[in-house]
């Protein structure tokens, strides 16, 4: 830490002036829970109902666990009076998605045995278990703790999982990247004990801020954290698989000819999030401040969490993310503060070019020698069914492997670091599992991606994960009437807007509104580099691709050498281009 940022670095958060019946009730929540604690232990062990008590509610989420309830049961069991199926969804925090294969047996294991029998790769490169019962909540926690990875921090108003293009052996430059993005992770990590005590049995260090001076101290949180959730993601040119300008702090790794790391640029602002019918909502890309040294990294995503930490909004969570900090203070007072805060300047940012933010399929091989698989996971559910046993098969493989397993930010998987002698027998279980045959899919379904939604989100207005497939199998059809073949399109899917697959930031991008009604965005950019435009609202299947089947005939005819969908859509002006979030809604 530098001096400056440790002036600057004091717990603001705590002198908030304004009274706490003012601000948004998670921040007395948060205020009130002696360091996330709350009433937890009762709640845990209240065995009368499968949910948590009160407050308790928001608590969980700081340890990764939100209460839920299995929406497909939700109608019955009102008619029948009984309370909602409550389970809890787990999402482990796995900085820059790796593990290694001990660690997926023991996942693996804790799914089939105590949670819903598969695993979800999410699009923060992590895992999340469903349905896990109140009973089993605690167990599952100490399960994942033994296998060296846990759940804090994994959601709440703090710093998120911290992203990563994955497969660091891939050249000089990933090797140097990973490190520093797992030393970011660490140094934004709450230090409150509480999770130790709640789920793995230690011992209380601080029995309530109210009778005394604290023992406890969050240097940087504070006792009410941050405004909002907070998302950090590194990119290696030319791949933005980690879709660095949708996060609120996007690290540009640049590196010389020889690949060696020289230093990053820094963007700011992005997120995904907004409100249909709110157009004080959007979702807006991050903006580029400047290049930094590699070993400052950790100093500068620290002291951007703590402006964003004194000045977002903690009256209206709707408006909360730091996107709407930088906008309502103005980019350029932003880097005053960084700067202020910091004590020195950034330098001017340096060039990069991104070309893709897909995942690259197959094998690969890495500087050192050794070899990786990449294998598509349909919108991340890893899971067997009749003719693909791809859970069996990743948990053969995780028998046998000895490097690395890594989750991909497209919510994909990685067999990582394969020694040259043991390739022939990872490809002989891929391919007997039938894992080969899953990854040799049309590229438009491998560049998709689709959100959780229906039936555990709580937030889902249409189905998402459980619908997207057999869309894109419509899609394919239409995609060979028109004579597109194979072409690479990237479309994404969520079943409400808050964007969980950054649909904003996609070539055509769906979000749902109602049982099979979904609004409709085109001309995203191909590799992440520009919004998305709302081009139809509440619509069914039939009027979306009706409107996309003259769209993609067109570009069948009329696009230009190596021209993106999404380049096209706007150079024909099928939609306006959006140059900043604040013209999404215009
Ligand atoms: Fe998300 C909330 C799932 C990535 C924006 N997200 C939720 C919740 C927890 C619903 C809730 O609050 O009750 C969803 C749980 C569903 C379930 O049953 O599992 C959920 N989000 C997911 C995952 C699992 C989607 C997936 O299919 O992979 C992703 C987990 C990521 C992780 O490992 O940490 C996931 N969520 C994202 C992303 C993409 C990203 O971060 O790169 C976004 C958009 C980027 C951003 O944050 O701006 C995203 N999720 C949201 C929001 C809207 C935030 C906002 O600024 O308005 C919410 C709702 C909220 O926070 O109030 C939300
Ligand atoms: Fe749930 Fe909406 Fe996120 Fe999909 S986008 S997982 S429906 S919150």
């Amino acid at each position: 830490m530098t001096r400056a940022n440790e002036r600057h670095n004091v717990d603001r958060s705590q002198d908030i002036t304004q009274p706490l019946d003012k601000l948004h009730d998670n921040e007395r929540i948060k205020a009130e829970s002696n360091y996330l604690r709350g009433r937890l232990h009762e709640s845990l062990a209240e065995r009368i109902t499968g949910t948590v008590l009160g407050d308790d509610h928001q608590l969980t989420k700081f340890f990764g666990t939100y209460v839920q309830d299995d929406r497909d049961l939700r109608d019955e069991r009102r008619r029948k009076m009984l309370e909602p199926a409550y389970e809890f969804m787990i999402r482990v925090r796995m900085p820059a998605g790796v593990c290694r294969p001990e660690q997926w047996r023991a996942l693996d294991e804790l799914a089939c045995t105590r949670a819903n029998g598969t695993l979800r790769l999410t699009t923060r490169q992590t895992f999340q278990f469903h349905g896990v019962l109140k009973r089993d909540l605690v167990a599952t926690m100490q399960g994942i703790h033994d296998t060296l990875l846990d759940t804090l921090a994994a959601c709440g108003d703090d710093n998120r999982g911290v992203m990563a293009t994955p497969v660091p052996e891939f050249s000089a430059t990933h090797a140097a990247v990973y490190p520093i993005a797992k030393q970011v992770s660490d140094r934004l990590l709450p230090r409150t004990r509480a999770f130790h005590e709640i789920f793995l049995n230690e011992q209380p260090v601080y029995e309530g801020h109210k009778e005394g001076p604290a023992v406890e101290e969050e240097p940087l949180y504070g006792r009410t954290y941050l405004p909002r959730k907070f998302k950090i993601g590194f990119a290696i040119p030319p791949v933005n698989d980690v879709d660095v300008f949708t996060q609120d702090i996007g690290f540009i790794a640049i590196a010389g000819a020889d690949g060696t790391l020289q230093g990053f640029n820094v963007a700011v602002g992005g997120g995904m999030g907004r409100t249909d019918n709110d157009t004080r909502t959007y979702p807006r890309l991050g903006d580029v401040l400047g290049f930094i040294e590699p070993e400052t990294a950790a100093d500068v995503a620290e002291a951007i969490v703590a402006i964003q930490r004194d000045f977002g909004n903690r009256v209206d969570r709707k408006l909360a993310r730091m996107k709407y900090t930088i906008d309502r203070h103005g980019l350029a007072w932003f880097v005053d503060e960084l700067q202020e805060r910091l004590g020195w300047d950034l330098a001017p940012a340096r060039h990069y070019a991104f070309e893709t933010s897909q995942d690259r399929y197959g094998w690969t091989q890495n500087a050192d020698g050794t070899w990786n698989y990449t294998l598509f996971v349909e919108n991340g559910r890893v899971k067997d069914t009749d003719d693909r046993p791809m859970m069996t098969g990743l948990r053969e493989i995780a028998k046998v492997h000895q490097g690395d397993l890594r989750v991909t930010p497209n919510q994909n998987l990685i067999v990582a670091r394969i020694p040259e002698d043991r390739v022939g027998e990872i490809q002989a279980l891929l391919e007997s599992h039938g894992i080969v045959a899953a990854t040799e899919q049309s590229t438009v379904r491998r560049h998709a991606m689709a959100c959780v939604a229906f039936p555990t989100c709580g937030m889902a207005m249409a189905e998402s994960e459980r619908y997207f497939p057999a869309f894109m199998t419509r899609i394919e059809a239409m995609l060979e009437e028109v004579g597109l073949g194979d072409a690479p399109i990237v479309m994404r899917m969520t079943g409400c807007n808050n964007g969980c697959a950054r649909p904003y930031v996609a070539e055509v991008g769906f979000s749902g509104r109602a049982p099979g009604h979904y609004n409709l965005y085109l001309g995203g950019g191909y590799f992440g580099e520009r919004l998305a435009k709302p081009y139809l609202d509440n619509a069914d299947e039939a009027t979306i691709l009706a409107h996309l089947r003259p769209m993609l005939a067109a570009y069948a005819e009329e696009r230009e050498h190596g021209e993106p969908f999404g380049d096209f859509l706007i150079r024909k002006g099928y939609v306006a281009k959006v140059a900043h979030g604040l013209d999404f809604n215009a």
